[in-house]
């Protein structure tokens, strides 16, 4: 059984989740409408794989007995200047979040909830991907920002992310 300060955290955590994917979302819709259809489409699965982690925390809290709660999403950002200034924007949010599962993981261990830290230890791994992915792409738009091929050739590149594939619920 969950305490309810970390359903609460939980319920939280899945909100951010739910938040995360709308911004990717809006981050396709730009891509599509400044016609970088590579970058819509790697916007595209990451906003899949956001619904996958979502997902985790839905099912996790439910297998431990607790109730979730689903809150308003906060209406994300629909403009940007570059495909760098997107990505930049995904590389903080990522950090954002990689705090808050950091911080999830002090409440669970301060609470010796020994099943919710194991739980938490996929999206310790999960982050350090997300954040290192989106660093990557950053450091190579930053070398062809001023060039329209480099940038069309990235885009290229980009529309070659597979699209993401869930392994289990919550016990990945
Ligand atoms: Fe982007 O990792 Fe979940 O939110």
């Amino acid at each position: 059984m969950l305490s309810q300060q970390l359903e609460e955290a939980l319920n939280k955590q899945l909100n951010k989740e739910l938040h995360s994917a709308y911004i990717y979302q809006s981050m396709a819709a730009y891509f599509e409408s400044t016609d970088f259809e590579g970058m819509a489409l790697w916007m595209d699965h990451q906003t899949q794989e956001e619904m996958i982690h979502a997902r985790k925390f839905y099912d996790y809290i439910n297998e431990r007995g607790g109730r979730v709660r689903l809150t308003g999403i906060e209406a994300p950002k629909v403009d940007w200047d570059s495909p760098l200034s997107v990505y930049q924007d995904a590389l903080e949010h990522e950090r954002y979040i990689t705090k808050s599962i950091y911080e999830l993981v002090d409440l669970a261990q301060g609470e010796r909830d020994h099943m919710t830290n194991a739980f938490l230890q996929w999206f310790i791994t999960e982050q350090a991907e997300e954040e290192a992915t989106a660093s990557a792409v950053i450091s190579k738009l930053e070398r062809v920002k001023n060039s329209p091929d480099g940038t069309f050739m990235m885009d290229r590149e980009l529309a070659k992310r597979p699209a993401p594939v869930a392994t289990s619920s919550a016990a990945v």
